[in-house]
């Protein structure tokens, strides 16, 4: 089934033509509201009417966290407050979270985008969803929340967090879908091992994942484990929450919202617009929202846009999986490093679990990573010779494959700290 299927799976001529009209009105708008863009244009000669076409937003300077920041909380909302109708923050580069504000409009849009990814993942009004995201200031809990009703879909707002109670109530109330970062599930999957939650035990069939990134290696481990299909969806604050995209049950790309998040990819380093096909960074205009429009936003995440139609039927632009961000990439002895490209080595691998850590530090001048990684048999810690030839293992698979020479430890099962959102996979003590 498609929920929106006018937005879903409009022409490509038509859905540009959309684009720009909607494009011109947000700069207009945000030009006229917010005097952070205002300067930011009269500095460079810009002027809302010289947008005449989608490829003229390329004139539009790039907005980033900084600026969220610096205008903390409300200089950048386009409204005056008495038409917001809730704020979210999530965690700034420093200190004070970064703020943002959603109109009633933007809270019906929102609901929208959010009930075409449940619906493209496979959920319907039968359903049971247990949301295991935190509700609070962070945008997943309440996002997907509002999503699932509109959907019609019974939801269960768990929270985060206590995992017996949520294997409890997962069983007692009969949830056949789970929402939370897949960290948390695949936490979840080995609590419900140990207590005998087995695949007869509970009734789930769809796992709608997001917040943070996970590997297919890992997708196929959480499926295993709880028998269920997992689906992907992605989204920032700064943009709206989740919602700017997501998977349909195919899982070949996340189809992007495009009539309300105007997708480009850039080269991070030098802000060049690159095309479809090219890996980069993600960068999204907001094309509807009212609280706080957004101009080409900076998600310094790194993906790929595929504008062929899927299989599904819809034909918005997908975005491929996060490969990492400009910013959580690691540069060990000049080789980029991303977290997930140590995972997929792990991930499947004889006697070690899901959990790893990076552990960053440097030696004189030279950067040198550990990686902790947590054996499913704390029994192997004694017999040395299989743990040097195991470890010796990882370390050469990974030298293959990201060409660094990290070192392995192997650690007790559950010694690496779990997390109830998202996992802290790289601790950098560089500049401690
Ligand atoms: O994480 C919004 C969200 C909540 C999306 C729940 C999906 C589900 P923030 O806390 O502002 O918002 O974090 C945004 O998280 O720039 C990405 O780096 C990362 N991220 C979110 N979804 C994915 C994903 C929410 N599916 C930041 N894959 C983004 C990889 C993701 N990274």
């Amino acid at each position: 089934m498609i929920w929106n299927k006018e937005a879903e799976c409009l022409g490509r001529k038509e859905m540009e033509a959309l684009q720009l009209t909607r494009l011109k009105n947000i700069v207009k708008m945000a030009y006229e509201n917010v005097p952070f863009y205002k300067n930011k244009f009269d500095e460079i000669g810009l002027k809302p009417e010289h947008i005449v076409t989608l490829k003229d937003i390329e004139k539009i300077p790039f907005t980033t966290k900084d600026d969220l920041r610096d205008h903390y909380p409300y200089s950048l909302f386009a409204v005056p407050l008495k038409k917001i109708v809730r704020l979210h923050a999530s965690s700034g580069t420093t200190g004070k979270p970064i703020v943002v504000g959603y109109t009633k409009n933007d809270m019906e849009n929102w609901s929208d985008c959010v009930a075409r990814l449940i619906v493209a993942a496979g959920g319907s009004d039968e359903d049971i969803a247990q949301v295991v995201f935190g509700y609070g200031l962070f945008t997943g809990g309440f996002g997907l929340h509002y999503g699932l009703e509109r959907v019609g879909i019974t939801v269960v707002p768990a929270s985060s967090g206590n995992s017996e109670r949520q294997l409890m109530l997962m069983q007692d109330f009969g949830s056949t879908i789970i929402v939370g970062t897949p960290s948390y599930v695949l936490h979840l999957a080995e609590v419900a091992e140990e207590m005998g939650v087995t695949k007869g035990k509970h009734k789930l069939r769809l796992g709608l994942f997001g917040g943070e990134g996970h590997t297919p290696e890992m997708r196929a481990e959480i499926e295993k484990r709880w028998g269920i299909l997992a689906t992907e969806n992605y989204g920032l604050s700064e943009i709206v929450g989740p919602g700017v995209s997501g998977e349909c049950s195919h899982q070949c790309g996340m189809h992007i919202n495009e009539d309300h998040f105007y997708p480009e990819i850039i080269e991070s380093s030098t802000g060049k617009s690159l095309g479809y096909g090219e890996r980069g960074e993600l960068v999204l205009t907001t094309l509807t929202k009212e609280g706080i429009p957004m101009l080409r936003y900076r998600t310094k995440d790194i993906t790929i846009l595929n504008p062929e139609t899927c299989a599904c039927g819809r034909s918005n632009v997908r975005m491929n999986k996060v490969l990492g961000r400009t910013d959580d990439m690691l540069i060990i002895r000049g080789v980029n490093v991303f977290p997930s490209q140590i995972e997929s080595v792990l991930v499947g691998m004889e006697h070690i679990g899901p959990h790893y850590q990076i552990i960053v530090t440097k030696k004189g001048y030279m950067d040198a990573i550990e990686v902790l990684v947590e054996l499913i048999d704390g029994k192997m810690l004694e017999r040395f010779s299989e743990l040097e030839k195991l470890e010796n293992t990882i370390r050469h698979k990974i030298k293959t494959v990201l060409q660094v020479d990290a070192k392995v430890r192997l650690v007790e099962p559950k010694s690496i700290e779990r997390s109830m959102g998202k996992a802290k996979r790289v601790v950098d003590l560089r500049n401690k």
